[in-house]
């Protein structure tokens, strides 16, 4: 058996708008303008063994997400299986449209639900990681063009005081941001997220945006409080050439920089800790990303498992000393049968990174249930818990005890 440092951190993560009932803000609004259309080009998306699988992806409905999981009204009882699994810690994120409907308009009755959920959090022996934006924002700032307003740093900022400054001592780690670099490629390059642009220019100010959005909220928590850790979360991509030559090494890098680098350099000493998000792996040719034949290795996605670049990751940030965290690692997989060898194997990885000298110190798993994934809607399945969509009733799956399992040794 290999050991995991001391208070590790384990858990798994959520963000609001994948769980909670009824959200109003500009993934909403994305999603009711799309459905029918993500629904009518499902064939083109997927491939065969996927379409036959899941056949909700025909359909409208699943890609609104609606009641969610009625995480807002349910989080206790979230909670409870989460405590149950062993969880010493939790990442969730607020909705900032619930807290600020209106511009300036704080919703007390929010900041009071959400300070109610850290209180859950802590009350079962949990650490609250709260994420602040984790890809949704108000309906009034969407109007005023989203990460793009020429105020959205300082918006950001304020509403980030807001918050720091109701929850107080009870939270100590802060994710400004959730994946900024995922989403400025899904709205501004490949436009199938908001606000749906296929613009070079505004993917370049969204990286300025965003990334002074992180800055100033940064300051401005740590002039509240001294004591909290503070970061974004990153996405990483692990990118082989199709063909082994200069030009396609030229395009790995430009891609790298592009996807895992250039915001990390744009946060320089605005962060306390720095934390890894990685997914698959993809091949890339000179027309993008070429789809993935293997079906064996795969997530119900077709996400290719490449359990070395949880390591790469770790490693490529292990420059920068600071403490490391696994803010999400998952993988669709409605039948569960590759989550546990996944959890593992990636764990392993996390285990020669930390045999190598990486700081990391938690690990939290994508996610606790099964959720909206975006604009995929319901069908890929991301929980230890399932879902059943009709009743939302909740069942733990088998991988569920395998983790708890690993959190309880604290090794594999
Ligand atoms: O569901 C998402 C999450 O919101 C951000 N990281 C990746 C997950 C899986 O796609």
């Amino acid at each position: 058996m290999k050991k995991f440092p001391d208070n590790f951190l384990w858990g798994a993560a959520t963000s609001a708008h994948q769980i909670e009932e009824y959200s109003c803000n500009n993934w909403s609004v994305w999603e009711k303008k799309n459905a029918k259309k993500w629904a009518q080009s499902a064939t083109e998306k997927w491939q065969l063994w996927q379409q036959k699988k899941f056949p909700e992806m025909f359909e409208a409905e699943n890609y609104i997400s609606g009641r969610a999981t009625e995480y807002y009204t349910r989080y206790e009882e979230d909670l409870d299986l989460a405590k149950a699994g062993g969880h010493n810690a939790h990442r969730f994120s607020i909705d900032w449209a619930r807290i600020e409907p209106r511009d300036g308009e704080f919703d007390s009755k929010a900041i009071e639900h959400y300070k109610n959920v850290v209180r859950a959090i802590s009350e079962r022996n949990m650490e609250p990681f709260v994420t602040l934006w984790h890809w949704t924002h108000p309906l009034w700032l969407e109007e005023r063009g989203g990460v793009l307003a020429k105020d959205f740093p300082e918006k950001f900022a304020h509403y980030a005081h807001i918050m720091a400054e109701a929850l107080g001592e009870s939270v100590k780690f802060y994710v400004t941001l959730n994946e900024p670099t995922s989403y400025i490629a899904g709205g501004y390059i490949a436009g199938k997220w908001p606000p749906g642009e296929k613009n070079i220019f505004h993917m370049l100010q969204a990286y300025k945006k965003l990334s002074s959005a992180h800055n100033l909220a940064y300051d401005v928590i740590h002039k509240q409080q001294e004591n909290v850790h503070i970061g974004f979360t990153n996405i990483l991509w692990r990118f082989k050439p199709s063909k082994n030559t200069l030009f396609h090494r030229a395009l790995i890098r430009f891609a790298y920089y592009f996807t895992n680098e250039k915001f990390l350099r744009m946060t320089q000493d605005h962060n306390d800790y720095l934390s890894v998000q990685y997914y698959f792996s993809v091949t890339l040719s000179l027309m993008g990303i070429v789809k993935e034949k293997n079906t064996t290795f795969v997530t119900d996605l077709g996400w290719l498992i490449d359990p070395k670049g949880v390591y790469e990751s770790i490693m490529f940030l292990k420059k920068y000393n600071l403490p490391i965290y696994l803010t999400e690692d998952g993988l669709a997989d409605r039948s569960d049968m590759k989550r546990e060898k996944f959890i593992r194997d990636n764990l392993a990885q996390v285990q020669r990174a930390i045999s190598d000298g990486a700081d990391v110190q938690g690990y939290f798993h994508w996610s606790l249930t099964d959720n909206f994934e975006w604009d995929k809607g319901f069908w890929p399945q991301f929980g230890l818990i399932e879902i059943d969509r009709k009743t939302l009733e909740r069942k733990q799956r088998k991988s569920f005890w395998v983790y708890k399992n690993i959190i309880d040794r604290n090794a594999i």
